[in-house]
């Protein structure tokens, strides 16, 4: 598939997808997100793909949210189908069985920040700045921000940044839960490649059980969600992958997933 608005490639078992928009500080336009959408399938399907990095083009932004001159032309009915079709892509990132992870430089805002959300994992650079503006244009997130930041750190802190509609830096969203580290931004595509080939080593079923105990168990009172684990737990003991794990242990040599 030829594409026009994002790079994708194979670095052994990670696949890395990187928003190639840069003269629009890679904004979500409605091709990229029809583009993301397939790249995100056939990165699922694809066992050869243990993780997945995401990262933008340019040195100025990650995304700096969906393409504002596709909004202002959007009626009610179109912007409701809009912001579904994109809710579903970054659902089917989120629950791609595998983790991926956001390497985030420069602005990572409204759009930009809600695909960062979807990700697993996010790695910022010290030069990433977060918000959601959408305020400021008289919007609300429509790509799942306002339910993902919520989830992600709270609702006071999710509130202030909603309402606010304000930028804040890389330490900040490391401090609040947004991201889960923040490094030199010449470390950043370094980092979050050396994270991904950690991730991409463990027990491909044992993460797609993990994955789905924490999004599917999120959304289920805790017995449910406790029944959920111990069906999952129950499903990861009888993998090849966890006889070979407990087995390396007693041996005392390093375990060799197979994904069975
Ligand atoms: N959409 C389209 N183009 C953009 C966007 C964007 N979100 N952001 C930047 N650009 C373009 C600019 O228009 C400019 O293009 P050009 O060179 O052709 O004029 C180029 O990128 C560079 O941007 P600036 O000249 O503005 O660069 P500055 O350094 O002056 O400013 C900022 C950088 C602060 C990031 C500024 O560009 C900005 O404020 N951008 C918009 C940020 C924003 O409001 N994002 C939220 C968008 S709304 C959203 O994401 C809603 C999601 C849910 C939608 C639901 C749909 C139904």
């Amino acid at each position: 598939m030829a594409l026009e608005t994002l790079l994708v490639e194979r670095e052994g078992p990670v696949g890395v997808v990187t928003l190639n928009r840069p003269k629009a500080l890679n904004a979500l336009s409605r091709t990229l997100l029809t583009e993301l959408s397939g790249v995100i399938a056939a990165l699922a399907a694809d066992d050869e793909v243990r993780a997945v990095v995401i990262v933008g083009a340019g040195d100025r932004a990650f995304a700096a949210g969906a393409d504002i001159s596709e909004l202002n032309t959007l009626d009610p009915a179109g912007a409701k189908r809009h912001a579904e079709s994109a809710q579903a892509i970054f659902e089917a990132l989120e629950r791609m069985g595998k983790p991926s992870i956001a390497a985030v430089h420069g602005y990572c805002l409204g759009g930009g920040c809600e695909l960062a959300m979807a990700c697993t994992l996010r790695i910022a650079s010290e030069t990433a700045q977060f918000g959601q503006p959408e305020i400021d244009l008289g919007l609300m997130p429509g790509f799942g921000g306002s339910q993902r930041l919520v989830r992600l750190v709270g609702r006071g802190r999710a509130l202030a940044l909603l309402l606010g509609g304000h930028r804040i830096g890389a330490e900040e969203a490391e401090r609040i839960g947004l991201v889960n580290k923040v490094v030199p931004a010449a470390d950043l595509r370094g980092q979050a490649m050396a994270l991904a080939d950690t991730l991409a080593a463990k027990a491909p079923l044992a993460v797609r059980y993990i994955l789905d105990a924490v999004y599917t168990g999120a959304d289920l009172a805790l017995p449910q969600a406790n029944e959920l684990e111990a069906a999952l737990f129950g499903m990861s003991v009888a993998t090849a992958d966890a006889k070979e794990g407990t087995r390396a242990f007693l041996e005392k040599r390093k375990a060799e997933f197979q994904g069975k």
